[in-house]
């Protein structure tokens, strides 16, 4: 067990059952021309945290330690997508329609896409969710109970909708979480600090936080090796 400093209080990361869960870091949130471009956010915000949450996927992936990949998006006949959220928002575009880089959200469209400089790599899981949560309507639980997993590491975008979501669905269903801080962003920077202060107020009643620095501390101190692997590196599952 290693004691990361976090906020409201050390976080206690075991030596197996740890995995990174990056949610929804694509081109539809990330890019002009996506999703979030049409609800009318300025997605050049969420550029920011690319270069240290990939050095944090790089230690995972140094370490075999497992990671997951969400992407929110829909069918391509919209069949999971209900009205309340296809109608939502009075966008330039709405979930399905023809945008610059392909249908707004919609599954296998070039704008649905993770962004190239966190693409996934053989032997690791990609969730596909049509809802904001991680857990809803996928196997996300599935996948981690097969693989004993405890502890989950949580980044990505947005910190206030489906990184939230995700961090809730996981703390009621017994994980212990940890948002890391420098590793996820919002549109509104005013909801990411409420969403920071707000898993961990309480004494963590969602969670911890902390900064990938802590956290790469934490992993480098672990020394795992090889031995420990958790991968299949002759599949990449997709759920
Ligand atoms: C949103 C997300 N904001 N990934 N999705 O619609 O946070």
């Amino acid at each position: 067990m290693i004691s990361i400093p976090a906020n409201p209080y050390s976080y206690e990361l075991p030596l197996t059952g740890v995995a990174l869960i990056i949610i929804d870091m694509q081109r539809d949130f990330l890019e002009p021309g996506g999703f979030g471009d049409a609800l009318g956010n300025d997605v050049s915000r969420l550029q920011a945290i690319v270069p240290t949450l990939k050095q944090l996927l790089e230690a995972f992936r140094q370490h075999r330690l497992p990671v997951f990949h969400t992407i929110e998006c829909h069918q391509p006949d919209l069949s999971d997508c209900p009205p309340a959220k296809l109608n939502r928002g009075k966008g330039a575009l709405k979930i399905g329609d023809p945008g610059p880089m392909g249908r707004i959200l919609v599954k296998g469209e070039p704008g649905n896409g993770i962004i190239p400089e966190l693409a996934p790599v053989l032997g690791e899981t990609i969730i596909h969710k049509p809802g904001k949560g991680a857990f809803y309507n996928t196997n996300l639980e599935t996948h981690l109970q097969q693989r004993n997993i405890t502890h989950l590491l949580i980044t990505g975008v947005t910190t206030e909708v489906c990184v939230q979501t995700t961090m809730r669905e996981a703390n009621d269903r017994g994980y212990e979480c940890l948002l890391v801080e420098d590793c996820t962003e919002s549109y509104f920077p005013e909801f990411k600090q409420a969403t920071l202060e707000m898993v961990r107020a309480q004494g963590g009643i969602v969670g911890w936080t902390a900064p990938a620095a802590a956290v790469l501390q934490g992993l480098a101190e672990m020394g795992w090796g090889a031995a420990d692997a958790d991968l299949d590196l002759a599949n990449t599952s997709v759920g």
